[in-house]
């Protein structure tokens, strides 16, 4: 049975926190004193410029510290950082690729899914809500070679928005799998159209939404990471046409090239998308 903090947006953000903390992404952080410098320094410079700017009051400060106490006690570092940041982190770090776009990771990811050869359907409830969802394609390099035995990691919230092993009740790998493709690099998994995803608006994120009067929603999207040896790993997400928030994902981490084509299943039950992957080489 739930505890009733089970729900909450603390849970899920100080899950995501955790997660975070065993993902081993800080070991190789660079730090050059001119490095930290410079970055601390404009980074404050900002902070500053926008209080002199805007004539920011000691009741604005002290709610600003209030809330960013809150950010960490609610866990909603990841959440926020994701959310507001790292689309912009990503653009630099993907400039170079000429194959694929990628996008965010965003905080629900985990590593190690349960491993599937394709064809194979993702592990859910046998009672799983959503639109069925023939997910199929190819992993090829960008000179058009086919990646045998590429791996393609999805995972993906359920039809009520909730992702599994950061909202309560669900099995552990619900709608999370790894697939291995082909020997010419193609895919076909089965699994359940999203739902469009809203953020916690119960913790520190969902207070400055509703203080600022903005929105919590993402687009419906499917998460990925896609790899081969040899070849860059991609993190992207795909998303659905006709979503009304693919122009204004809260994530700012929708792209054209990241747009599904879905069709009625040939197989006469629910759809089917076909999308390609190209990566990059080493
Ligand atoms: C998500 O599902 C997500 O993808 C991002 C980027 C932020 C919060 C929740
Ligand atoms: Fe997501």
């Amino acid at each position: 049975t739930l505890t009733e903090a089970e729900g909450t947006a603390a849970a899920a953000g100080n899950k995501a926190t955790e997660r975070f903390r065993e993902s081993g992404k800080t070991a190789a952080v660079q730090s050059s004193k001119e490095r930290v410098n410079q970055l601390a320094s404009r980074l404050i410079k900002a902070v500053n410029d926008v209080v002199l700017e805007e004539r920011v009051s000691y009741e604005e400060y002290n709610a600003l510290k209030a809330w960013l106490i809150k950010v960490g006690e609610d866990g909603e570092w990841p959440l926020f950082l994701d959310v507001w940041v790292e689309h912009s982190v990503e653009e630099v770090a993907n400039a170079h690729r000429k194959g694929n776009k990628g996008t965010i990771e965003g905080p629900y990811y985990v590593p190690g899914s349960p491993e599937h050869q394709s064809p194979a359907t993702i592990d859910m409830r046998e009672d799983e809500p959503g639109a069925p969802l023939l997910f199929q394609g190819q992993v090829t390099g960008t000179e058009g070679k086919a990646l045998a035995g590429a791996k393609i990691e999805v995972w993906h919230a359920d039809d009520l928005g909730f992702y599994s092993q950061f909202a309560p009740g669900l099995p552990e790998w619900n709608l999370r799998g790894s697939f291995i493709a082909d020997a010419e690099g193609r895919f076909e998994i089965n699994t359940k159209r999203p739902a469009p995803y809203q953020i916690p608006t119960d913790g520190a994120c969902g207070q400055l939404i509703h203080a600022a009067g903005w929105h919590a929603w993402r687009p419906a999207h499917i998460h990925l990471k896609v790899s081969a040896p040899g070849h860059e790993l991609l993190t992207a997400q795909l998303y659905f046409p006709g979503d009304p928030h693919n122009a204004d994902d809260i994530a700012s981490a929708v792209k054209p090239e990241l747009m599904l084509d879905v069709q009625p299943a040939e197989s006469g039950t629910g759809l089917q998308t076909t999308y390609n992957f190209v990566l990059d080489e080493e």
